[in-house]
């Protein structure tokens, strides 16, 4: 009797040992976005987790929170940067606030294709800008994508400038962007992306702009009738890391995290693609009139002094690397 008491606490003293010790190991990565589970950021934290497990043995599991309940981008930055968020995919909307360096990757009319723009994120520059991260208590683990961004709104088909002048337009809470909006005539009013549905709902602002991709992960359709391929701005997304979590690593565990954000990069880059060939279809079936032959040197013109407001802020060296790289 006496033995079966002790066998059966030391058992239980075993599980319970057992029990702490995977407790301890699996530590929880919380990962925020602001887009819906179907969207290609969603694609992206999939592949993140999938790697990131798989490489770790399961030391480190993903919680992911999508559609914006960690909040908006902006606030998941700043949640990085004191530690109470681990990763967080997001466009460079809010991102130039905390990394004036980033800025230059919002100028209208920079890149002319995604093979350009990826190419560029990819190489050197890309890997200066996601160092630079570091100096403003970010860590800068990989370059994802977001696309390039139309103009949607509920007012009327935009195919010139002029077309646009007078509308009230959603921007992100990104001067770049504003200025640039704001030369083509348009009122840009900045706003965080977990508010746009409902602000384009009640009228708040007659459009957004945004890619064929968060237009349709979004539903925008339900809520604006009229959407112009003006690809006026290439947008990326950035895989960013907490250096409070990422500080704390052994250099192979950041490896780790590294290597996540690469494949979650690809993921959704592949995912981004697939929707420029299948997303234009599939908003049209929803209602939306799309008008896909935008001649774009009017609007390229209209925007033109977001360059030198750029340049006079910021200097050129940053524009004159990536145009000697194109
Ligand atoms: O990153 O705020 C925006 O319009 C962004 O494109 C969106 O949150 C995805």
């Amino acid at each position: 009797r006496r033995s079966l008491t002790t066998a059966i606490a030391g058992a239980t003293s075993a599980l319970l040992a057992v029990t702490a010790v995977n407790a301890q190991a699996a530590r929880t990565i919380n990962l925020g976005h602001t887009l819906s589970d179907s969207s290609h950021y969603s694609v992206g934290a999939d592949a993140f987790e999938e790697t990131l497990e798989r490489l770790s043995g399961g030391e480190f599991e993903v919680a992911e929170h999508p559609s914006g309940s960690l909040g908006g981008e902006r606030a998941m930055i700043e949640g990085l940067q004191i530690g109470t968020v681990d990763v967080v995919i997001t466009s460079t909307g809010p991102l130039g606030n905390f990394v004036p360096e980033s800025y230059v990757l919002d100028l209208p009319f920079l890149f002319k294709s995604y093979e350009e723009a990826r190419c560029v994120l990819d190489g050197e520059i890309g890997q200066d800008l996601l160092n630079k991260m570091s100096d403003h208590n970010l860590v800068g683990l990989a370059w994802s994508e977001n696309g390039f961004r139309h103009m949607t709104n509920s007012v009327r088909p935009v195919t010139s400038p002029d077309d646009a002048k007078g509308l009230k337009v959603r921007t992100m809470e990104n001067k770049v962007h504003m200025e640039a909006f704001e030369q083509m005539g348009v009122h840009p009013t900045p706003m965080a992306f977990p508010e746009v549905f409902t602000a384009l709902q009640q009228g708040t602002v007659d459009g957004q702009e945004n890619p064929i991709t968060v237009i349709v992960a979004t539903k925008f359709w339900e809520v604006q009738d009229h959407l112009s391929l003006t690809g006026h701005v290439y947008s990326p997304a950035a895989v960013l890391g907490s250096p409070v979590l990422l500080d704390s690593l052994t250099e192979e565990e950041r490896s780790w995290f590294e290597q996540a954000a690469k494949a979650s990069a690809e993921a959704t880059r592949e995912e981004v693609s697939r929707l420029e060939r299948d997303g234009v279809k599939l908003l049209r079936e929803k209602g939306m009139t799309v008008k896909t032959d935008i001649n774009k040197a009017p609007f390229q013109e209209a925007v033109k002094p977001a360059y030198k407001i750029y340049t006079d802020q910021y200097g050129s060296e940053m524009l004159d690397r990536i145009r000697a790289s194109g």
